[in-house]
């Protein structure tokens, strides 16, 4: 896949239409959100008309960035040419709502997951990349766009949590450079890491006390997982988004090679997955045999079922790919 091509080619249709749609994946997490911002900024300065739609609102934690729109709001279905889809490795990972605003349109697929489907009518997908806003600050430079404070900050956002504060595999002196560049445009990372990182609740820490509490390591100590069960989300009166990170916990134990974090979801007999992978196992591919997907290092499935058949199925798989 030549980066290069793509890349011009994305200008290219930036430069020949004049309305665009930009959305990414169901929870959306920081690259999510702030490459959206990030390339709404770079568009409304080529004087594009740009529209942010997600099915739900801004998440709490990220709110500093903005407020995008969520279907409910549209008084009429969005009058756009070309709806540009980020961080999503598939059209299953958008939302129905959204979805259906898409039908007829020109899609653009920009993203960095190695698992992605290529959806697109034109498809940036680059897996070195450390996050999509890495590749939309390289769009802002071969574009020659200035970078706004706004755009910086969401650049920065995006690549600061996809790199799990500078410290997965994926950060390397580029992600540095480039952080760098952004924080010489006037970004405070202190204060923004307090913003996301600094702001959990006291509901949310009584629920990682409990999934903690469940922690278990397989006999060979390469496996570690912990679970959340909707009792105790009652129980606490926190919420699913609380648990975004709780897989890395079990991942912070010595030794393991392989992380597990499951949940119950929203949806009766549904299992949310995150794997995450501590150096050699490719867990994209153990998600990818469950219909996920991801990165080598960090991938997530859904699988239906009950929590106490699913978790063995699961362990099972993960236990013949480290074979
Ligand atoms: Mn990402």
């Amino acid at each position: 896949m030549s980066r290069g091509r793509s890349i011009s080619e994305i200008i290219g249709i930036i430069n020949k239409y004049d309305s665009f749609l930009i959305t990414s994946h169901i929870n959306p997490d920081g690259d999510a959100i702030g490459s959206q911002f990030a390339l709404k900024s770079l568009l409304e300065q080529k004087k594009k008309r740009v529209t942010v739609v997600n099915a739900e609102p801004v998440p709490s934690a990220y709110g500093f960035l903005g407020k995008w729109i969520c279907p409910g709001e549209l008084k009429q279905k969005p009058d756009f040419e070309v709806a540009i889809i980020l961080d999503s490795s598939n059209l299953s990972r958008l939302p129905e709502v959204v979805l259906s605003l898409l039908l007829d349109k020109i899609l653009v697929n920009i993203d960095h997951h190695i698992s992605n489907e290529k959806f697109g009518r034109l498809n940036w997908v680059d897996p070195e990349a450390s996050a999509v806003g890495e590749m939309i600050y390289r769009l802002y430079g071969k574009m020659d766009c200035k970078i706004s404070r706004d755009g910086a900050l969401a650049l920065y956002v995006a690549i600061l949590t996809d790199t799990g504060l500078f410290r997965y595999t994926n950060t390397d002196s580029t992600t540095h450079d480039i952080a760098s560049e952004l924080l010489k445009i006037g970004i405070d990372p202190h204060w923004v890491a307090e913003r996301i990182y600094g702001v959990n609740t006291l509901a949310s820490m009584k629920l990682l006390a409990l999934a903690l509490s469940t922690i278990k390591v397989s006999d060979n100590g390469r496996i570690g997982w912990l679970c959340v069960r909707s009792d105790m989300l009652k129980k606490t009166g926190a919420s699913f988004q609380d648990t975004g990170d709780f897989v890395n916990y079990a991942r912070s134990i010595r030794g393991l090679e392989v992380a597990i974090f499951f949940s119950e979801t929203e949806t009766k007999d549904e299992i949310k997955i995150s794997f995450r992978s501590k150096g050699k196992t490719d867990v994209n591919a153990i998600a990818k045999n469950f219909q996920g997907g991801g990165h080598p290092q960090a991938s997530g499935c859904r699988i239906k079922g009950k929590l106490d058949e699913v978790i063995p199925m699961v362990i099972a798989e993960v236990q013949k790919a480290l074979r």
